[in-house]
């Protein structure tokens, strides 16, 4: 049993980064940063597809929106194309996100719930993180 009162924080298990067209970025990150493409995934619950592409140990995420009302066409809507967010590996979401919650935290995720590459994820409001969207990430 894991203790809740530590985040547990391992890495960066990923950078969300906000694009309109994954097609259209493509040149960039298989070209002229020469990453290899792991996989394109639809991740219908939060409305995007992503494309993820190894760095290290950690990955670089982009983010398609795949409806007007997905969070991320909202992003690129007020901020354009951008990093989106910061994903934390952890080894227990939900008790991470306990030890956040005690901590002050915003959650905008009470609970795990399944992300990209069958993860289980949760988001942390920007607005209690120094401006910085949050997600933790157990894999
Ligand atoms: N990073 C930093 N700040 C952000 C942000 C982001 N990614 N997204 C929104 N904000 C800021 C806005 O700029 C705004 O700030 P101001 O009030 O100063 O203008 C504030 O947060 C509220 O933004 P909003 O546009 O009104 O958006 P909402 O409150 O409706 O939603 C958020 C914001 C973060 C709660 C919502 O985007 C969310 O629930 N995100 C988590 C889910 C998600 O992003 N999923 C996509 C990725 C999925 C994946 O990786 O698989």
């Amino acid at each position: 049993m894991l203790n809740p009162e530590i985040a547990q924080i391992g890495k960066i298990d990923h950078l969300g980064i906000a694009v309109r067209s994954i097609e259209a970025a493509m040149p960039l990150y298989t070209g002229m940063l020469g990453l290899e493409l792991h996989e394109i995934e639809e991740v219908a619950d939060q409305k995007v597809r992503t494309a993820v592409f190894p760095v290290g140990e950690s990955r670089i995420e982009l983010l398609e929106p795949t409806s007007p009302d997905s969070p991320v066409a909202k992003f690129l809507e007020k901020r354009g194309e951008g990093i989106h967010h910061v994903a934390l590996g952890v080894q227990d979401v939900a008790a991470a996100l306990a030890k956040l919650k005690a901590e002050g935290a915003q959650l905008i995720d009470e609970a795990p719930r399944k992300g990209a590459g069958g993860a289980l994820i949760a988001f942390v409001h920007p607005k209690s993180t120094g401006g910085v969207l949050l997600e933790l990430c157990q894999r």
